[in-house]
C-alpha cells in the first residue's frame, strides 16, 4: 500500500505538498479594535525586544480585563503584630516578600504562602522539595537560588514597566486578537511560576475565573493524591526560565480566539467540496514534523488542560516544551462548542521523550523556525477540544459528528485569507482519540472533511499506528477515486448511526459500512440527514 519501499512509513501526498507553498500565519500585527497590540510598532528588528506600548502604565480593575498582580486595586488582608488584619496593596507584600534572601525551598515556599496566606494549609510543595533534594545536585540547587530564582523574580517584577496596558480578557463568542512581544510573556510566566495573579486560585463554581483555566504554578508543585509525581514538566519550565533570563527573547506571540456563529458555519450535507489531499504516516508528530502546517493541539476546552496539574498527554506536552502557550490560560475562557484559539509565533525550548508516565524532559531545543515581517515564529497551533466520551457509541450521533466537526472546522478556516488563496495544510493526528476516547477512523474522516471545507490539505499522525495508516489512506482512495464530496460522506455518515446500532450497539463497523454504501448502486449518498 505505501507508495515506496524506502517509505513504507507513509502514503499519500509529500509533506512539501500539504504546505501547499504557503505559510501558516495570520496577516503581519496591526492594532485595531480586535486586536490589542502591546508593544510598539513598527517592530526594530536588531535583536531588542519590542518596546512596550504604551509608554506609561495604565491601570485597570474589572471584569473585561485580566486583574493584573500589580494593580493598586489589589488588595490582601494582613495582620501584623497581633493587631486586626488591615488591607495593604498586594503587589507591595509581593515585592517585599520577594526581595527577600530566598535560599531554599522552605524559604521559597513561606514567600510565596505569604502573598497567598489564604492556602497556607492546603497548598504542599512535594514536587518543589524533591526537585531540589533528589533530582537536581547540590550545586544545580544552589544554582538555582543564588542566581535562576533571583532572575525569574526580577523578571516578575518588571511586569508593570513591560506589559503597560490592560490585557482584555479572551472571552467566549467574540472574535478577539492579542499580540505581545516574548519578553511580556516570559514576564507573565514568572508572575504564574511565583503564584502571584490574584483571584486565580479558588476552583469555587461561581467565582470569578471559574471559566478560565488556572495559571498560577502552585499546582505544578503539589503532590496528587499522595503522589509525587517526577518532576519533569518542572524541569521543562525551568529550563525555559533558565533561556529567557539569560537572553531576553526579542519576538512576538500572537493569540486570536476564534468564534464562528452557527449560522456561519458550513451547510455540510450540501457541501460540493472535493477531499483535499492527505498525507498520512506512523512516523513521527505534529511538532518534529509538522514545520510550515497548521498544528493542531488536542486540547481541553480550558486551553492546556492539565498542564499546571498530572496531565502529560499531548496538551500537556505541547504547552511544557513551548511554554508561551501557558500564557493563553490566563485571558483564553473556556472554549465553547463552534470556538478554537489559534497561536501563532511561539517558539521551542525543549527536547523530550517519553509520555504520559514515561515523560523525559531532554535538554534544550533550539528552534530555528523563521520568523515572519512581525516578529512572530512561523509556527501556528490550534487549539481545539474534542468531545470528551464516557460511552464510545455516543460519538456516532449525527449531532455529536456535527459537533466534532464544526468545532475542527472553526480551527482550520481562515477567515484573514481571501476565497481561493493558497493555504498551508493542518497536521494533525488521533485527536480526542487518547483521553478523550474517541474513535480515530471516524475522527480521521471529520478533520479530513473540515480541513477540505476550509480549503486546506491534511497531514496525519498516526502516532506509530501502522493499521489505522494503512486502513485510513485506502478509504481515502477510494474516496477521491469516486469523487466523493464533503456534502455526501457526510450524509452517509449521519446514516452510519440510523444503520448499524441496534439497541444502542454497534453491529456494523464504520469503514466497511462506507465501502458497502459507495459500492451499491442505489446507496443512500444522495439521502439528507433528517436528524440535524
Ligand atoms: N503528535 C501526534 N499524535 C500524538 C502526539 C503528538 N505529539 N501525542 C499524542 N498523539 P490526547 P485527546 C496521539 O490523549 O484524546 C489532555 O489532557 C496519541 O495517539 O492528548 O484529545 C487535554 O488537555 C494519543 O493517544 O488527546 C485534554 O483534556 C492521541 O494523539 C485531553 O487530554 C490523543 O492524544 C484531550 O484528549
Amino acid at each position: 500500500m505505501p507508495e515506496n519501499e524506502n517509505e513504507v512509513l507513509r502514503c499519500g501526498a509529500t509533506l512539501d505538498e500539504i504546505r501547499n507553498g504557503s505559510a501558516p500565519c495570520l496577516p503581519p500585527v496591526i492594532p485595531s479594535h480586535d486586536h490589542t497590540v502591546f508593544f510598539q510598532l513598527p517592530i526594530v528588528t536588531c535583536g531588542q525586544p519590542p518596546k512596550p506600548h504604551p509608554d506609561n502604565l495604565r491601570d485597570s480593575w474589572d471584569t473585561d480585563h485580566v486583574r493584573m498582580p500589580f494593580s493598586k486595586h489589589s488588595l490582601y488582608p494582613v495582620q501584623e503584630g497581633g493587631e486586626q488584619s488591615q488591607l495593604r496593596q498586594r503587589w507591595e507584600l509581593v515585592q517585599e516578600a520577594l526581595l527577600k534572601t530566598i535560599m531554599s525551598c522552605q524559604q521559597l515556599e513561606a514567600v510565596i504562602l505569604s502573598y497567598n496566606s489564604k492556602y497556607s494549609e492546603r497548598w504542599d510543595f512535594l514536587v518543589l522539595q524533591l526537585l531540589f533534594t533528589e533530582v537536581f545536585s547540590e550545586d544545580e540547587t544552589s544554582n538555582f537560588f543564588s542566581t535562576l530564582l533571583p532572575q525569574i523574580i526580577q523578571l516578575a517584577l518588571q511586569l508593570p514597566t513591560l506589559l503597560t496596558a490592560p490585557v482584555p480578557l479572551l472571552v467566549q463568542h467574540r472574535n478577539h486578537t492579542l499580540s505581545f512581544s516574548q519578553l511580556q510573556i516570559a514576564s507573565l510566566l514568572a508572575n504564574a511560576f511565583l503564584c502571584t495573579f490574584p483571584r486565580r486560585n479558588t476552583a469555587k463554581r461561581q467565582s470569578e475565573y471559574a471559566r478560565y483555566p488556572d495559571i498560577n504554578f502552585n499546582r505544578l508543585f503539589q503532590a496528587a493524591e499522595g503522589a509525587v509525581p517526577k518532576p519533569e514538566k518542572l524541569k521543562c519550565l525551568l529550563h525555559y526560565f533558565r533561556r529567557v533570563c539569560s537572553r531576553a527573547p526579542d519576538g512576538v506571540v500572537t493569540y486570536a480566539r476564534r468564534y464562528v456563529n452557527h449560522s456561519d458555519l458550513p451547510q455540510w450535507d450540501k457541501s460540493q467540496k472535493l477531499l483535499t489531499k492527505l498525507h498520512i504516516t506512523s512516523q513521527g508528530t505534529i511538532e518534529d514534523d509538522g514545520e510550515g502546517l497548521l498544528q493542531v493541539d488536542f486540547a481541553n476546552k480550558r486551553v492546556g488542560g492539565g498542564v499546571l496539574g498530572r496531565g502529560c498527554v499531548q496538551e500537556e506536552i505541547r504547552f511544557v516544551i513551548c511554554p508561551e502557550l501557558i500564557a493563553a490560560r490566563l485571558f483564553t475562557e473556556a472554549l465553547d462548542s463552534t470556538e478554537a484559539l489559534l497561536v501563532v509565533g511561539c517558539e521551542r525550548f525543549s527536547n523530550y521523550t517519553g509520555y504520559s508516565n514515561t515523560f523525559e524532559w531532554k535538554g534544550n531545543y533550539e528552534d530555528m523556525t523563521p520568523r515572519d515581517s512581525s516578529g512572530r515564529r512561523m509556527c501556528s497551533i490550534v487549539a481545539i477540544d474534542a468531545l470528551k466520551l464516557g460511552n464510545r457509541n455516543v460519538q456516532y450521533t449525527p449531532s455529536n459528528m456535527h459537533r466534532e466537526l464544526n468545532k475542527a472546522y472553526v480551527g482550520f478556516h481562515c477567515p484573514e485569507f481571501q476565497p481561493g488563496e493558497r493555504l498551508a495544510g493542518v497536521a494533525s493526528g488521533n485527536w480526542g482519540c487518547g483521553a478523550y476516547r474517541g474513535d480515530a477512523k471516524l475522527k480521521t474522516l471529520l478533520q479530513l472533511m473540515a480541513a477540505s471545507q476550509a480549503g486546506r490539505h491534511l497531514a496525519y499522525f498516526t502516532f506509530g499506528d501502522a493499521k489505522l495508516r494503512d486502513q485510513v489512506y485506502h478509504l481515502y482512495t477510494y474516496l477521491t477515486d469516486h469523487q466523493v464530496t464533503v456534502g455526501q460522506l457526510w450524509r452517509l455518515l449521519c446514516k452510519y448511526y440510523e444503520h448499524s446500532f441496534r439497541g444502542g450497539r454497534l453491529i456494523t463497523e464504520l469503514y466497511p459500512f462506507l465501502y458497502q454504501a459507495l459500492s451499491n448502486k442505489s446507496n443512500p449518498v444522495g439521502t439528507t440527514c433528517s436528524m440535524l
